[in-house]
């Protein structure tokens, strides 16, 4: 998909851009690694899902010639810190929009990871119907992370990194899921075990938040 260019600053809205009756919004969270990538990559073969990962719609911006946040974003994402929220936000509703005029479903991945995202995001884009989060230890994760390093090419595959993005995780990102559970919205599955086990689990998840596969 062609990056699409952030049009700044939002303008404040009364109003969600799209409508919770035509677009169904999933948020998808986890640690680093926890696996969120690699079961939305199913549910987008099984129930009809397109996906939207907040981290992939950042590194092509940050790649893409003539950004003005390029330079900005690659220093947040090696530093495992969030990007303002300003662009992600925006980032993610142009690519809705591009997607079909918004309509249909949208597996939000990686996002929001911060209180003022969700926020923001459930007023001014769309609101979500749930999150799915995937509950992973840090020595399982490391070690996924590690691994992945050898050939991924990210620049926050490495050790360094890898603490950073756990510490904010931890501080920044499990009180937006402490936020969402609190209003019943939380479903959370243990993704330790192997994929097509996870992903078990996950079929039940969206069985019991009403979503059937695709014939
Ligand atoms: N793997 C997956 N599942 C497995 C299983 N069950 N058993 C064994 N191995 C498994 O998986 C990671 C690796 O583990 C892969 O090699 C996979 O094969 C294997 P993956 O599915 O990629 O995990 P995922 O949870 O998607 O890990 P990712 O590294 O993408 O998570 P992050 O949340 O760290 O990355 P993201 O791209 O979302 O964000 C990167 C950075 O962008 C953030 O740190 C932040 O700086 C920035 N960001 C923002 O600023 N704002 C945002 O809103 C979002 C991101
Ligand atoms: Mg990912």
């Amino acid at each position: 998909m062609a990056p699409t260019s952030p049009r700044l600053p939002a303008p404040p809205k009364d109003t969600p851009t799209f409508s919770p009756e035509k677009t169904s919004v999933v948020y998808v969270l986890g640690g680093p690694g926890a696996g969120k990538g690699t079961q939305c990559a199913n549910l987008v073969r099984d129930y009809g899902f397109n996906h939207l990962s907040a981290g992939d719609l950042l590194r092509a911006e940050q790649d893409r010639e003539g950004s003005e946040f390029g330079q900005m974003i690659k220093d947040y994402i090696k530093d495992g810190k969030i990007v303002p929220m300003e662009v992600t936000v925006q980032l993610l509703e142009n690519a809705i929009q591009d997607i079909n005029g918004g309509e249909g479903r949208f597996l939000i991945d990686g996002f929001p990871r911060k209180m003022d995202q969700a926020l923001k995001f459930d007023e001014s884009v769309c609101p979500s119907k749930f999150t799915l989060f995937f509950d992973c230890p840090e020595d399982v994760m490391t070690e996924r992370l590690i691994n992945r390093g050898k050939t991924s090419g990210r620049a926050d595959d490495n050790e360094e990194s890898i603490r950073k993005r756990f510490k904010t995780f931890v501080e920044t990102s499990m009180p937006v899921v402490e936020h969402f559970e609190k209003q019943g919205k939380v479903v959370k599955v243990m993704a330790t075990k192997s994929p097509d086990e996870v992903y078990e689990e996950v079929k039940k998840a969206m069985g019991q938040r009403g979503f059937q596969m695709k014939q």
